[in-house]
């Protein structure tokens, strides 16, 4: 007898079943994990984008890893240059003596301020994305995934945020598509390993789970976030991103672990 996907609550289910009585998985249930961005930056004490309770999440995330469920099992790290667009600092020039930011009279503000990306190949598409300090500068102590994690269930590491002109949150490509500046590769990964259903988890849930978990749906994988795995940078935004996937009927899971 097959049994049902895609909830957490069946899918732990399934693996005792699978375990006690050496069930059957339904062949149309392939689930990955995406572990996001669990990186030293992103975690208090001393990540300089460091977001509440960002290493309190390692436990749960360390129990879906060990699941023998998922079938791929997928960690991202924003990987940026010094020189990346989505630092303030790379922002703060006077206005007279340089012409990259007429925008900033001098100073940028992280977390406040924001910026015009510009597709390097056609400068007719743009966004507006916010400005951060400076983190997960490639090769530096900030970048490390947390010591926490369980890394030897880690299928793959996949950097992202490597080109210095545009944001990339999504762990699948930044938003420019006319043409694509950066694809991290991983929808094609997801499609060889016949992954139906994403489960996303990490950091932070208001930017890169939230992207992730949108491209993943747009991909057409069946997708849920696991509410308890990941913190926001923003509780209240962390809220209109929920409502908006609720009202836009995106079909995005936010399921709690509970
Ligand atoms: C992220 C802000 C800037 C994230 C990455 O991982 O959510 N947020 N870069
Ligand atoms: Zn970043």
């Amino acid at each position: 007898e097959w049994l049902m996907p895609p909830s957490i609550f069946n899918v732990f289910q399934t693996r005792l079943l699978d375990n006690e009585q050496g069930a059957q998985l339904e062949p149309d249930f392939r689930p990955a994990l995406l572990v996001v961005d669990m990186q030293e930056d992103f975690c208090p004490p001393n990540g300089t984008l460091a977001v509440t309770g960002g290493r309190s999440i390692t436990p749960l995330i360390n129990t879906l890893l060990s699941s023998p469920l998922f079938v791929l099992r997928v960690a991202t790290k924003d990987w940026h240059p010094p020189n990346h667009i989505s630092f303030a600092s790379n922002h703060n020039h006077t206005s007279s003596s340089s012409p990259c930011c007429p925008e900033f009279a001098g100073e940028a503000i992280p977390f406040l301020s924001t910026t015009t990306v510009h597709n390097p190949h056609n400068p007719s598409e743009s966004y507006t994305t916010r400005l951060w300090p400076a983190h997960c500068i490639a090769g530096t102590p900030g970048a490390c995934l947390i010591p926490e994690l369980d890394v030897s269930k880690i299928d793959k590491i996949l950097e992202k945020g490597t080109n210095p002109l545009v944001e990339m949150y999504s762990a699948f490509y930044d938003p420019l598509k006319n043409p694509r500046v950066s694809d991290s590769g991983l929808a094609q990964m997801l499609r060889e390993a016949r992954v139906t259903h994403v489960y996303v988890v990490g950091l932070a849930a208001d930017y890169c789970v939230w992207s992730t978990a949108m491209d993943a749906h747009n991909e057409g994988f069946e997708t849920v976030v696991v509410e308890e795995a990941t913190k926001p940078v923003d509780e209240e935004g962390w809220r209109r991103c929920k409502e908006a996937l609720v009202a836009e009927g995106k079909g995005v899971k936010v399921v709690r672990w509970e």
